[in-house]
Order: structure tokens, then C-alpha cells, then sequence
């Protein structure tokens, strides 16, 4: 792509209406703009991001044996009425008349919507376990939106949902989907957390959430540094004993603060040396609630003794668009985002120091196509700026890396590779860069 026909409105100055760190970068390189309070526009560059996050929790989820459907955003208020959950919801809910007057709702969660699908096709435990996923925008109406896409009216989230004939069917998904989250977490460059936690309006008794460290975070969080440095993830979880194990040991050590109890068996349980707090920001959270939803909206399949019983859920969430937000807060510096490999939205910032002069112009177009053609994502900054707003914009977007061609350096054969992350410069022939991104 060429910065000069791409759509990257970048700004110099801090946004005043912005309080943390990822939402002053988000907007200051041109990724979001707001629309109304909590509801945002997502601008070339930010959603290439976004797009690149939900494809690896797709996969993650794939991986994880879940399929993939699409439910709308627009729900019938009737399921809620069933569940008991449109009037426990309250103002939290979007709820929006048609023209024929029939209550209809802008989703904030689907237990319902899924459990109604569920219901109408799946009769026996033979097309059991089952676990659905979409990932699709919701509304929520936050008292008090704030913290840019972090805390948003309107969000993508990925949920899904399992269906198992009992309970202990049921805790098996649950671990399954908890160790492939670590993964999905690590995929991004992220160390996830994973707390116990309350199950507020979704229900239930057994939750984890989720955290991303950042000194931003919301909530507060002690775990064994143990954990996050052993590797548990490469675990078979078709094995039910594999996802057991990992299971247990990754929760073995976590706590909360707020919980004395937890917080002495962490006490217990981790030696002193290997306790960690730090704050965290929640970008996944998880529940098991039996039944929940199927008993009153008649989710029933016949077990294997030929009995009809409510089948037994739980629902498991993402919050994409958040994490584009929680990524940055986890990593950036004070000139802008750094990100990781994996999410980045272009994998090299192609600078041309000069642009008008021939050399300069002629050995970039030659490295931008040759990249281009090999897969190689390039963000080529054509413009005729000075060099000084050429790096500053390059460093805010944060790609990974950046290859700078001026004409000094050119006449020598000499072009600077430097790494976004850890500053690292190095300078090198065409051939060199070429071999390095192209490995040929
Ligand atoms: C689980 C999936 C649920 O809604 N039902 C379906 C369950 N859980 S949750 O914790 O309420 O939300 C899941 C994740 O969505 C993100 N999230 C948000 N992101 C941005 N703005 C918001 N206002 C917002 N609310 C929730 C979080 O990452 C949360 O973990």
C-alpha cells in the first residue's frame, strides 16, 4: 500500500477527549473515529487490525473443533421474555420497536438466540458435544462508555457456545475452550491471565476472566510467574485427561484480590518468589451455567438412557475490538504503538527520505513491488514530506519493521533496517534487505 493513496489520517497532537494510552494512539494513527459516545468508526488501518485479531480467534476456535455460524444483531424480545432476561437487563439494553410494534432488541449476548437454534435441530446426546460460535457486533448501553474501544457502546465480540448431555461433559468443554484462550491470547503476543471470576447477568457458578497486564488495567491480579513462563499449551485437547491436566494446573495458582480466601491459598500454594501483581485488563471471560437457559426456553435432548433432560451450557467470550485497544496498552512506548508480528497491520514501513529524487524513488518502487509480489505486506510512505513526519508517523503506526532508502546511504549501497520493537538499527545492501524479508 502507499501512504499516499491510503486513507491513514494521522494526527500530531494528543486528543484532548482521549485518557489512556491506546485510545490517544488509536486516534492519533488514524485507526478509529468516534461516531457517537462508545460507538466508533473503524478507519482502514483499524480495521485491518481488527480483522487480523478476529482471524486468529477464528482459527483458535476451529482449531478448538467450534463452527462457525453468523446470528444477527437485531433479536426478537420474546426469547428475553422467556429466559427472564428482558426485564433483568435494564437500561443496559437497546430496545428498539418495528412498524408492526413488536419488541425487538439490539443483542447484547446471544444464550438466548443460540439456545433457540439449538432447540429446533438438536434432539439426542448422539449430536452432542456441540459448540457454536459467531463473531459479531453487540450493543451494550455503558453508563459510562469510556477508554476509546476498550469500554464501547457498540463492540465485536466473538461468543460461543457449548451444549454437553450433563455436567461433567459440560466442565470438559469448559477447560477445553480455557487452555485453547491461553493459546488464542499467545497468538497475538499476549500473556493472558486467567482469574476466577463473578457471572453477573450471564449466570451461573463456574467463570474465569481473562487479563492482559497493563498499568491501565481494571482489575488487580496475583498469579505464579511460573505459569505463564511453563509451556502447557501444546496439549491435545481431544485427550479429555490432557485438557484436564492443563486445566487444573493453569488454575492452580490465581487469585483475586478482593477474596481473602483466595488470596491465603495463593499464599499457600506460591512460593514467594514466584508471586506476581499486576493490573489487568479483562478481554476474555468465560461460563459454565448448566441450565440456565435451557430449562426455561425447553433445550432438551434425550440422554443415553433415553430420558429427555435440559442440556447443559456454557458461553464463552472474546472481546475483539476491545483487544485492539488491550494490545496497544500492553505494548507501546512514547512515540506509539509497537505491534506485535502476528496482529501488525502491515509487516514493513517502506520510507523513502527523498521522493522526487530518481535514485530514492526508483530503489523503493523496485523493493516495494519485489515485496509486494513475494507476500510481503509494505506500507510504502511515498509522500513528499519531510523525513523528520515520515519517521514520527512510522513509529506512531507501529509496524514492525522500517526500511529507510535516502540518497546517501543509496550511493554506498546502504539501506537502514531498523526493528520498531527493540530500536535496533542495522544498515545493509538491497541484496541484504531482500534476503532478509524474501529470504531469497
Ligand atoms: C460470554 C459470551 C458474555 O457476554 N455471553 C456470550 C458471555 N460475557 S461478557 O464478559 O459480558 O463479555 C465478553 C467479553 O466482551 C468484551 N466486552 C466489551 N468490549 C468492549 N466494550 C464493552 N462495553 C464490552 N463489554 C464486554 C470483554 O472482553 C468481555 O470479556
Amino acid at each position: 500500500m502507499r501512504f499516499s493513496r491510503y486513507f491513514l489520517p494521522t494526527m500530531k497532537d494528543t486528543p484532548s477527549e482521549a485518557q489512556i494510552v491506546s485510545h490517544r494512539y488509536m486516534l492519533r494513527a488514524g485507526m478509529v473515529r468516534q461516531a457517537s459516545a462508545g460507538i466508533y468508526s473503524w478507519l482502514p488501518m483499524g480495521l485491518k487490525v481488527l480483522r487480523n485479531i478476529e482471524q486468529i480467534v477464528r482459527e483458535e476456535q476451529n482449531a478448538a473443533g467450534c463452527n462457525e455460524v453468523l446470528m444477527p444483531t437485531i433479536q426478537s424480545a420474546d426469547l428475553w421474555r422467556q429466559s427472564g432476561r428482558y426485564d433483568d437487563y435494564g437500561k443496559e439494553m437497546l430496545r428498539i420497536t418495528d412498524r408492526h410494534d413488536r419488541d425487538m432488541l439490539f443483542g447484547p449476548t446471544n444464550e438466548e438466540l443460540i439456545t433457540d437454534i439449538f432447540r429446533r435441530e438438536v434432539k439426542s446426546y448422539k449430536d452432542l458435544p456441540l459448540n457454536l460460535y459467531h463473531i459479531q457486533w453487540k450493543f451494550r448501553d455503558e453508563v459510562r462508555p469510556r477508554f476509546g474501544v476498550m469500554r464501547g457502546r457498540e463492540f465485536l465480540m466473538k461468543d460461543g457456545y457449548s451444549f454437553d448431555v450433563d455436567k461433567e461433559a459440560a466442565e470438559l468443554a469448559y477447560k477445553r475452550v480455557f487452555v485453547s484462550y491461553l493459546r488464542t491470547f499467545r497468538r497475538m503476543g499476549l500473556t493472558a491471565i486467567p482469574m476466577q471470576a463473578d457471572t453477573g447477568p450471564i449466570g451461573g457458578d463456574l467463570s474465569h476472566e481473562f487479563l492482559i497486564q497493563a498499568d491501565t488495567g481494571e482489575s488487580e491480579v496475583f498469579f505464579d510467574s511460573d505459569i505463564v513462563e511453563r509451556d502447557v499449551f501444546s496439549a491435545d485437547l481431544s485427550k479429555p485427561e490432557a485438557a484436564n491436566e492443563a486445566f487444573d494446573y493453569l488454575t492452580s495458582a490465581y487469585a483475586r484480590t478482593d477474596e481473602t480466601h483466595e488470596q491465603s491459598l495463593y499464599e499457600a500454594q506460591v512460593p514467594e518468589e514466584r508471586r506476581r501483581q499486576r493490573r489487568g485488563i479483562e478481554v476474555g471471560h468465560i461460563f459454565y451455567f448448566g441450565t440456565k437457559y435451557s430449562e426455561p426456553l425447553n433445550g432438551l435432548v434425550m440422554n443415553e438412557q433415553g430420558q429427555e433432560v435440559p442440556v447443559h451450557m456454557g458461553s464463552y467470550g472474546i472481546g475483539v475490538s476491545r483487544l485492539v485497544g488491550g494490545i496497544i496498552e500492553a505494548s507501546h512506548d512514547e512515540r506509539g504503538i509497537i505491534w506485535p508480528e502476528e496482529v501488525a497491520p502491515f509487516h514493513i514501513g517502506l520510507i523513502n527520505l527523498k521522493t522526487g529524487d530518481d535514485a530514492c524513488d526508483q530503489a523503493c518502487e523496485g523493493l516495494y513491488s519485489k515485496l509486494s509480489a513475494g507476500g510481503v505486506e509494505t506500507l510504502y510512505d511515498d509522500r513528499k514530506e519531510r523525513a523528520g513526519a515520515k519517521f514520527a508517523d512510522m513509529d506512531l503506526i507501529g509496524l514492525p519493521w522500517q526500511v529507510v532508502i535516502g540518497p546517501r546511504g543509496l550511493e554506498k549501497d546502504e539501506i537502514e533496517v531498523k526493528n520498531r520493537a527493540t530500536g535496533e538499527k542495522e544498515v545493509m545492501s538491497m541484496g541484504a534487505v531482500l534476503n532478509r524479508f524474501l529470504g531469497a
